[in-house]
Parts: structure tokens; sequence; C-alpha cells
């Protein structure tokens, strides 16, 4: 392998800038080709840092064009430009204004970082490292300037001119045809917060008014004919602004806040101050083109992108390694917002699932990484499910040991204390630490240590002493770099439940009123008194702790707790361990058990309770994921085993349950116009798990009624989940069917992506051959994130038995895919390659393909620092 030249950036070589950006004032002359920006920097010597030592801005492959120091035109030798930074050996030992002309061609920008154009609008991606491919600057979180933006460009290819904060002034330009807008944003913010957008789109708004009363523009902008399909965010976004302002009191701080939808983008959306810029499939939605999950995005990350105002905007990131400080906690709130508007059971299970199958899976392979990392070569492979969800699970954590009252004092300590900082994980447990009085120390340990802790529970019911004892032993894996791990504090919300069902009323002095007892050292036991009969433990209630937990209880109390705990979450659970025990048992041998139990459990759920909450129900009809089942099984997995197994099960759910399937399907078929609401989705969330189910066991009446709901469905959701149904059973209906769906939605890109997704994720033999012709279908490119993900990403993520085929075909799909981006869109390549994050714990013929096609790419020339940073730490030794 090649020897490492890439710098390695460490936390703890962490300090000030030498120099601070008070103004940055912007003109950009936006063309397709060559943009010219000017740049005038408002600079002064840091007070915290070095006197008289050189000033080096970022620079990005930027064409230099001149420079002025106080106006003054620079002679060649006080300053070194080259595309990657611009150095001034001594500068003035005082205030200073710096001018700077750069130039891009925003059209040949195929890396979508810095200013590039999408369907030929021009728009922005700052975060973490873009705002140096625009201009030279100190491009780090730490540098807070108040911008202001000139933007001009031809009306009649960019009519909307946008950027951060408030409009200042608009109007003609002087060259013919030109217009220019000014936007002024007040708030100092770092250079990652940066946006510009020209384009010609169709704006659709409204006023919210705020909680002071101050009157605020709120707007989506859209391809034209689109406007339609962006009422639902412009909704989401009234709604998560009201609920900030209930629930966190936070308050709206511009006169306007635009969202502008984009059909090129690199990741979901990005929260620029005043100016968040969006994937369009996180804005875009109507009934017969979106389906009921993609309404739920749309509101999560619509109030996702809204919550950073406070949390990542007005309080930003000392550096990098502090990502989590904006991404874990504003995770955790847009988590809460879903949960307040939709049921909040399911929303745990489905953020619980997201976790286990996406997190998990990351702490258990070679790109496992601590919450806040303390070194990277590639600050952008760290936008990680890590750093976001095992980041939101700590702040929940936090909230659950602090309690709601000191939890939201600690916030509000937090929002007054650091408004206008870029701050650090220390600076956000300090105000915890303040307002409860309790030393945090032990639990930042979360924030360092990676790896998922195994909790492993003994329990023993004394009848003669009436007591009950569980046994808490904690054990966290190595993970790379850390060899040796210690306890953590470990939040359990536990409760006992007696065979009645009853909440049995038993006490211990370790736990807490609420339930809450909290392990901190590596083995501790609680002793409960007064126990009249066998209780059975209701343990890491509403998942209070990203952990996984081992328990030595046996099925049918398990299934006791299906039928009788008050903890929904557990209820779903227990459902899941009985169903994870078999598929694993079943994986390793086919002749080692059986479902009958199981199915039998289930029948009786759904009799008593299927329809009281729908989707509930489709979440306990749902087994386990084959990512989740080869987690469990942990090493040497076969994935056509472990297929075979859950295949398997769900037949043999499917026709125990038939005849009850078959009526809940009956009794959730909607009538009336569609409407996302949760309750309505619970529905169709139900009816198509029953339709997936009924399809296992018979598959011949599946394919009649899949066939059947594909032709009479109003809606996306169940259009797609009757072709997601008949893709799993081939033959003539379904090829006919797949044909039929992609020529009637040919001019509908968002709808053709659940198309290649759906069928690069069906497991037969000629998938890789399928995925290979769909590359050549018209609406896929290479150029679009989007079309990448849907097809090749879901390959590798959600296809296990083709991706990792024995004979390395799979492998050397996604190989080809991420050298052909390399060059073009590393950020993308990188973000594929990440697939091979279970290489390890496949069966050592896999291992062996695998391990080549990692060669392959790691032997390639010219790899990105993004993707030879991945394959690297892929391939180190475990
Ligand atoms: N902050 C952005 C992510 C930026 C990713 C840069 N590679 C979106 C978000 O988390 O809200
Ligand atoms: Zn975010």
């Amino acid at each position: 392998m090649r020897t490492d030249t890439q710098t390695i950036t460490r936390l703890e070589d962490y300090r000030p800038t030498d120099y601070l950006i008070d103004t940055v004032e912007l003109d950009i002359q936006l063309d397709p080709a060559a943009t010219r920006i000017r740049s005038v920097l408002q600079i002064r010597p840091n007070p915290l840092g070095v006197k008289a030592v050189p000033l080096v801005l970022d620079g990005d492959e930027l064409m230099f064009r001149g420079l002025w120091i106080d106006d003054e035109p620079a002679s060649a030798d006080v300053y070194e430009a080259t595309p990657q930074g611009l150095t001034i050996a001594h500068p003035p030992g005082r205030p200073f204004r710096l001018t700077i002309d750069t130039e891009v061609n925003p059209s040949a920008n195929t890396k979508l970082m810095g200013l590039y154009r999408s369907n030929g609008v021009y728009c922005t991606q700052c975060e973490a490292d873009g705002f140096r491919r625009i201009s030279y600057l100190l491009d780090r979180p730490d540098v807070l300037s108040v911008y202001t933006t000139r933007i001009e460009a031809s009306r009649d290819e960019a009519p909307v001119l946008l950027g951060n904060g408030n409009l200042r002034e608009r109007g003609e330009a002087e060259a013919a045809g030109r217009h220019f807008a000014v936007w002024h944003d007040p708030h100092p913010k770092p250079a990652y917060l940066f946006a510009v957008v020209g384009g010609n789109l169709a704006r659709t708004g409204k006023t919210f008014r705020t909680m002071s009363g101050r009157a605020v523009e709120i707007a989506i902008y859209v391809e034209p004919g689109k406007e339609e399909r962006s009422h639902y965010a412009l909704d989401a976004l009234e709604r998560s602004m009201r609920w900030d302002e209930r629930v966190f009191g936070r308050e709206y701080d511009l006169d306007v806040f635009n969202v502008v939808a984009v059909s090129d983008f690199n990741m979901g959306a990005m929260e620029n101050k005043g100016l968040n810029i969006f994937n369009d499939k996180y804005v875009l939605a109507s009934p017969e083109t979106a389906t009921d999950a993609d309404y739920a995005n749309i509101e999560a990350v619509i109030a996702h992108e809204y919550f950073h105002n406070w949390t990542g905007n007005r309080i930003t990131c000392r550096d990098w390694f502090q990502l989590c400080l904006k991404e874990g906690l504003t995770v955790f709130r847009d988590q809460e917002f879903s949960s307040d508007e939709r049921s909040r059971a399911v929303h745990r299970i489905g953020e619980v699932r997201t976790l286990r199958a996406r997190q998990f899976t990351e702490d258990a392979g070679p790109l496992a990484h601590p919450v806040r990392p303390t070194r990277y070569r590639e600050i952008n492979n760290f936008y990680t499910a890590t750093v976001y969800e095992k980041g939101a699970e700590i702040v929940r954590m936090l909230k659950v040991l602090l309690g709601e009252a000191e939890f939201a004092r600690g916030m509000d300590l937090y929002f007054e204390r650091c408004d206008g900082t870029a701050a650090t994980v220390e600076d956000f447990l300090g105000c915890f630490a303040e307002v409860s009085g309790r030393d945090l120390r032990h639990f930042q340990r979360w924030y360092e240590q990676a790896g998922t802790p195994t909790v492993s529970v003994q329990t023993a019911y004394d009848p003669v002493a009436r007591t009950y004892r569980m046994e808490f032993r904690q054990e966290t894996p190595p993970t790379p770099g850390q060899p040796e791990k210690s306890p953590l504090v470990v939040p359990v919300l536990l409760g006992l439940v007696g065979e009645d069902g009853q909440l049995l009323e038993a006490s211990s002095n370790k736990v807490r009123e609420d339930g809450l007892f909290v392990l901190e050292t590596k083995a501790e036991s609680i002793t409960f008194e007064g126990i009249d009969s066998r209780p059975v433990p209701s343990l890491l209630r509403g998942f209070s702790a990203p952990v996984r937990l081992e328990l030595d209880l046996p099925d049918s109390d398990l299934l006791a707790l299906l039928r009788h705990d008050r903890d929904p979450f557990n209820r779903w659970q227990s459902a899941q361990t009985v169903a994870l025990r078999l598929l694993t048992s079943l994986a390793e041998a086919p002749a080692n058990g059986s479902s009958a139990e199981l199915a039998d459990a289930i029948g009786t759920f759904l009799d008593r309770s299927g329809l009281e909450d729908p989707a509930f129900a489709a979440m306990i009809l749902a087994l386990p994921g084959e990512t989740e089942i080869a987690q469990e099984i942990g090493r040497d997995v076969d994935p056509d085993a472990v297929h075979a197994a859950r295949q398997r099960v769900k037949a043999e759910l499917g026709r125990s349950l038939a005849p009850r399937l078959r009526d809940l399907r009956a009794a959730m078929r909607g009538s009336g116009a569609y409407s996302p609401d949760a309750a309505s989705a619970g529905r169709r969330a139900l009816g198509n798990a029953a339709l997936d189910l009924i399809a296992a066991g018979d598959p011949g009446e599946g394919e009649r009624l899949a066939a059947a709901q594909l032709e009479q469905a109003t809606n996306m959701t169940d259009r797609l989940a009757a072709l997601a149904t008949l893709s799993l059973i081939p033959g003539q209906t379904r090829e006919a069917a797949l044909t039929r769906f992609g020529d009637s939605y040919a001019a509908e890109p968002l709808v053709l992506d659940k198309w290649f997704a759906l069928q690069a994720a069906i497991p037969e033999e000629g998938t890789p051959g399928r995925v290979r012709a769909l590359m050549t279908h018209p609406a896929f490119a290479y150029s679009n994130p989007n079309r990448v993900r849907s097809l090749i990403g879901s390959f590798a993520m959600a296809n296990p038995t083709q991706f990792h085929r024995e004979d390395g075909t799979g492998y050397a799909l996604l190989a080809e895919t991420v050298l052909a981006l390399n060059g073009t869109n590393p950020q993308i390549a990188a973000r594929l390659l990440t697939s091979f994050g279970t290489w390890r714990t496949v069966t050592a013929a896999r291992r062996a393909q695998a391990r080549s096609a990692l060669e392959h790419i790691a032997a390639a020339p010219a790899l990105s620092p993004d993707v030879l940073d991945i394959v690297q730490r892929s391939l180190a030794p475990a």
C-alpha cells in the first residue's frame, strides 16, 4: 500500500487562529463557466493568537485573480497564491482590509462542494470545507464573521437571487440584462454556513408570526411547475418553528427563512443561515410521487435543518471534532419533534431500528470511531451514523439521567451562555453539570469511547426470601485504536411485570422512582424485596441506552412481555428478541428451531390489539432485518443462510397467520383522498405488512393481490408497496410490472430512484446484471448522487446476498463504481465504499474476495483523500 502523505488533524492540537475576520463582503458575478468573486475581508490580529506570524488563508482549486491590502494593489513579493492557499508573510500588525479576486467554474464543479450548478441553478455547499472553493479564507468553524453578499447574474438565467440573512437591496446591474441583490446577515457565522442561490425557481411562501409577534416571510423555492409539491414542506417548516418556540423556547431571528430544493446534492440538506439548501428528495411530495416514508422524512429533515438555527448556527462548533455538538443534539431535537407530531412509541422503534442497522454496524467494523473523534484525515468522512445517531442517543440519556426539568434548565443555560460562540462538548455538558450539581465527567466517556457496550443481565428469584436479584455486567469490545475499554454510565429504565401482567410495586434503593437504575461500574447487582411470585423484568425500557442487551430470560417470558408490558417499546422488542433468537439459530442450522410459538404470540397480539395502533402492529409484523441477524451472529456470516432463514420464518408466519392477515388487509383498506398523517400512514403500513407476509407464505396469492393493488392504488405508498412485494416473486408478472412502472415514471427522477432501489435489492443471482443494465438507463447518471445512491447504494446496503456473493462480482461492481466516482465526486465515492464495513464478519471465501476488491481500490492511481482514508481504514489490521 502507498505510504500516506495526508495530514492528520488532531483534537489535542487545537489552538485559536492568529487572525480574526470580523466582516466578509462578497461580490459574486455569476457566470456559467467564469464566475468572479471579490471578497473584502476586515482582518485583525487575534488577541489569543501569536503576533506577527504569516497569514495563511485556505483555498481549494481556486483561480487567483488579484489582491489588495487596504485598497492598494499588493505587489507580487508580499504574497504567495496557489489554487490551494494564499499566504501573506508579513501582514500588518493592526486591523486591515484585504481584497481578493478569484474565479471559479461552477459548471465544471462535479464535486458539488463550493459553487456549482444543478439543473442550471447556481447553488453552494460549504460544510465542511467548501467555502475555500469559492474564495480564500480562514475556513474553519471558530472564525465567525458578519457577511454581506452582493450577487449579480443574468436576469434570464437567474431571476431569483438568494443569500444569507435579510435582503437589503436589489435592482438592475450596469451590464445589460443583468440584475443584482444584496443580502446582509447580521449574525456572525463561520464560512461553512455561507450560501448563495441563483436560478429560475418558483416560490411558495407565507408569513410566520413568531412568539414575540415578529413577522417572518418563510418560503420554499423549487423547479417551476413543482410548486404544488412544496406545500407539505412549507407546512412542516411552520410546525417546526412553532414547536421550537413551545418546547425549547427558541425564536427565529431573521426577517426571512428560505428553503431551496436542488436535484444534485451530496447529502440530505444544509442548514445555511436563513437559506437552507435541500436535496429535492426531502422537499418535493405529492401523493402520486411520494410515499408515507417520504413525507415523514421531509418533515424530519425540514425540522432538523430549521432546528440547526439554534443548535449549530447561533451556537456553532469550535472545531470539527465537536461535530456531534450540533449534529447529535439536532438529531435528538428532530426526533423529539417527530415523536410529538406522530406516535412516540412507533417513532422510537423506527429510530432504534436505524441505529442498530447503521450505527451498531459501524461500531462493530473497521470504521468505528468515538462520537467525538480525536483525529481525522478527511472530515467529510465523519458525517456518520455514530456522530449523528449515537450522538442523539447520548443527549437522550442525559435527559433520562437528569429528568425533564433539569434537562430543560441545562438546555436553557446552554442557549443563554453559549449563544454567539463556537463551543465544545465540555461547554455543553458543563451547563448540565451546573444546573444539576452532578459530576458528568464519567458520563462524558460516551463521547470518547467507541464501540457498542453489551449489557448482560442474570436474574434469580428466591421464593423463600421473596427477593428478586438482577446482576448486570457491561463490556465494550475493542475498536480501532482503542483496545481497552472502561465502564460507561448506562441508564437502564426498568420495571417488573407480574404473571398477570400487573406492574409489581417492587422497591430497591438502587432504583429511582421512575424505574431508573444507573449501571456505572463493570458489574453491579440489585435486589428487590417483597416479591411474591417470579416476575418478568422489562429492561432498557424505551431503549434508554444505546447498548446490546443480553438477557437470560426464556422466550415464554419475553412473549409475556409482548402481551403485558406497559412500555410499548419493550412489547415490540420482546417479540423481536424471540424472532432474532430463532433466526440466528436457523441461519446456523436449518433444523434448529420452529416459528410456531412466535406465530402464536403474534396471532394473539393481532387478535387482541392489532387494530388499536396499526403502525405499531405493522412494526410487530416486521422481522429483524438481515443486517441485524448478521450482526447478532457476528462472525463467519453466510448471508445466504441468513436470507434463507428469514425467508422461511416469513413464509411460515405468512401461512399460519394468513386468515388474520387477509382480514387486517381488508380492514385497513382506505377510502377517500390520500392524507399523509401518521394515523392514515399507519393503516397503509399495516395493510402492506400483511400483504408482504401473505406473499411470503403463498407467492401465488401474493402475486395476484400485489398485481391488483398495483393497478388500483391511488397513491405512491400503496403502489410502491405492491411493486416491492411483486419484486420478490420471480416471473413474467414481475417483469411486466417493473417495465410498466419504469415507463410510467420516466419523467419523475425521484420515483425512478425508488424503482432503481427496489430492483437493486432483489436477492437473486441475476441482480448484478440487472443493476449493470440499469446503469445504462437514460435516467441514470453518475453525476447525480440520488441516482447513484438509489441504484448502487441500495445494491450494497440492502442486498446482502448479492453484494456479498461468493464469486466476488458484487464487490467488484462496488469497486468499479467507487473508482468511477473517485475523481468526479470523492464524497459520494467514499460514502459508497463504507458499505465494505462488514467485510471482516462474512465467511472466509467472501472475506478473501472483499479484501482483493479493497486492495484493488487501494492500488488505483490518483485516489482522492476521501477514498484513500476509507480504504486504508477498512484494510487496516483489525
Ligand atoms: N450539516 C449538514 C451536513 C453537511 C455534510 C458535509 N459533508 C446537514 C445536516 O446535518 O443537517
Ligand atoms: Zn444536521
